[in-house]
């Protein structure tokens, strides 16, 4: 059995698993949960997390194919330890994400979610002119993380006439020199870009990488976009450093809780770009992702090694 915890994950891609397992909707709330997640040789996961207590209701399972890159809501120790491989859908979402990012920089910097009530509901009036944007051309781009996400970004920074930089824990000499992107020590690049952007994945290394002292290096003009998780940033430092002026404004896709709480204290701010965790969430994305989660169960249930195993699972084999 199959079980698959994303109700929208397209039905004719699960298909094509039937000739090697049934495949069942898995969803906690639902009767059957306990029974089925008991049954099932393979889990296809979002966001819900996979811990020890996950695998002790699952004690057939050998794969946890995460819909998604990021894994951070899987405890891929307590996978090892019991044998179940996890995957993941690297590559295939970079573009969706990056597009993504560009979005939500040109939203803030051009104030599009404030232009379209204002043409909605006061610009007929004249009575008061729409606030100016700020140009992109000249402005420095700070990216942390220039991985598979980070270089879609920057690519796509090739026709804004921004300058690039970049901070990661590996250099990229490559993309350096492709890309024209010069490195720059974490402190160095807060102090100078004029937009921040996170591409880094949830690690214990990255949780609140962005906090109080790092608020204070930022310009009081610089933008943090974040599309990778919400917990790299200190969202409480971030609520402060936005009520003190010590950065201009902020777009976000994830948050430290999702979906955002109603009454959020960062719904209040003009300057901020919410989004609720789409990056990925494009038809064309979502099917590819989808196409590869049953790639990577199909191998296993064929008792096959998986191709897109996390990497501390490169070297495995159970
Ligand atoms: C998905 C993501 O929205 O790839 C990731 O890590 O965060 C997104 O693509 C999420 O995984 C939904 O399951």
């Amino acid at each position: 059995m199959v079980g698959v915890s994303r109700r929208n994950f397209p039905e004719d891609v699960a298909e094509t698993l039937t000739p090697l397992a049934d495949v069942t909707y898995l969803s906690p709330s639902d009767a059957g949960y306990i029974d089925a997640l008991g049954e099932s040789d393979a889990v296809i996961v979002g966001t819900g997390r996979v811990d020890g207590a996950f695998l002790a209701r699952a004690p057939r399972l050998k794969i946890v194919a995460r819909f998604g890159v990021g894994y951070d809501s899987v405890d891929v120790e307590a996978c090892t330890a019991r044998g179940v491989y996890v995957t993941h859908t690297p590559g295939v979402l970079s573009g969706a994400v990056a597009d993504l990012t560009w979005a939500l920089i040109l939203s803030l910097i051009r104030k599009i979610p404030l232009a379209d009530p204002f043409v909605r509901s006061k610009w007929a009036q004249r009575r008061e002119p729409f606030p100016f944007g700020a140009d992109l051309e000249g402005k420095t781009l700070g990216l942390i993380g220039l991985g598979r996400i980070g270089a879609e970004v920057a690519k796509r920074s090739q026709g804004f006439g921004v300058k690039l930089i970049y901070y990661d824990v590996v250099r990229r000499p490559e993309l350096e020199k492709t890309l024209g992107a010069e490195f720059a020590d974490l402190d160095e690049l807060l102090r100078r870009s004029d937009i921040v952007s996170l591409h880094v994945p949830l690690l214990p290394s990255t949780r609140h990488l962005i906090g109080e002292r790092e608020f204070g290096l930022m310009k009081p003009t610089a933008l943090l976009i974040n599309t990778s998780r919400g917990s790299v940033v200190d969202q409480r430092a971030l609520i402060r450093a936005l009520e003190e002026g010590e950065i201009g404004g902020a777009g976000l896709d994830v948050f430290e809780e999702e979906p955002l709480p109603l009454g959020d204290d960062l719904i209040r701010f003009e300057n901020v770009v919410l989004t609720p965790h789409i990056g990925s969430a494009t038809v064309e994305t979502r099917r590819r992702m989808a196409l590869v989660c049953a790639e990577n169960v199909r191998a296993v249930l064929k008792g096959e090694h998986p191709p897109n195993l996390v990497p501390e699972q490169r070297d495995v084999s159970f």
